[in-house]
C-alpha cells in the first residue's frame, strides 16, 4: 500500500512536470496535404495563454515567420530556421498571423488565437497577403 501511494505521487509529479516541456499543439510543415501543396497541417490553432506550439519539419524547405503587425502589441518578431522544427510559447494573448517565408504567396499561412483574445482582429484584417494567400486569408480570418 505504501509503495502504491508512492507510485501515485511519483506519476502525478511526472505528469505535472512534463507538461511544462511538451508542446500543447503540433503543426506539421508539409509539401503536400490532400490536394494542397505547401501547407501547414493546421491553419488555425486555438490555445490557452502560456501554451506552446510545435511546428514539425516533416518536409524540408519551410519555416515559421510572424507577420509584421500580425501579432499582439509588444510581441517580438519570430522567424525560425529553414528545415528545422520550431517551437514557440505564447505568453501574450491575442491573434498571431504567420507564414512560411519562401511560400508566403502560395497559401502557406497560419493563425494562432491565444486565450480567446481577438482584440487585434482589425490589424490582422489589414495584413496585405498576396497570391494564393490573399485568396484564402479572408475565409480563415472569419473562422478565428
Ligand atoms: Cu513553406
Amino acid at each position: 500500500m505504501k509503495l502504491f501511494k508512492k507510485l501515485i505521487i511519483l506519476s502525478t509529479f511526472l505528469l505535472v512536470s512534463s507538461h511544462g516541456f511538451a508542446a500543447d499543439v503540433t503543426v506539421e510543415m508539409l509539401n503536400k496535404l490532400d490536394n494542397e501543396s505547401m501547407v501547414y497541417s493546421k491553419k488555425i490553432v486555438k490555445i490557452n495563454t502560456g501554451d506552446t506550439v510545435f511546428w514539425k519539419a516533416t518536409d524540408k524547405g519551410h519555416n515559421v515567420e510572424f507577420i509584421k503587425n500580425g501579432v499582439p502589441e509588444g510581441v517580438d518578431k519570430f522567424k525560425s530556421k529553414f528545415n528545422k522544427d520550431a517551437e514557440y510559447k505564447f505568453t501574450v494573448p491575442g491573434i498571431y498571423a504567420y507564414w512560411c517565408t519562401p511560400h508566403k504567396t502560395m497559401g502557406m499561412i497560419g493563425f494562432v488565437v491565444v486565450g480567446d483574445d481577438k482584440s487585434n482582429i482589425e490589424a490582422i484584417k489589414a495584413i496585405r497577403f498576396s497570391g494564393k494567400s490573399k485568396k484564402i486569408a479572408p475565409d480563415l480570418i472569419n473562422q478565428l
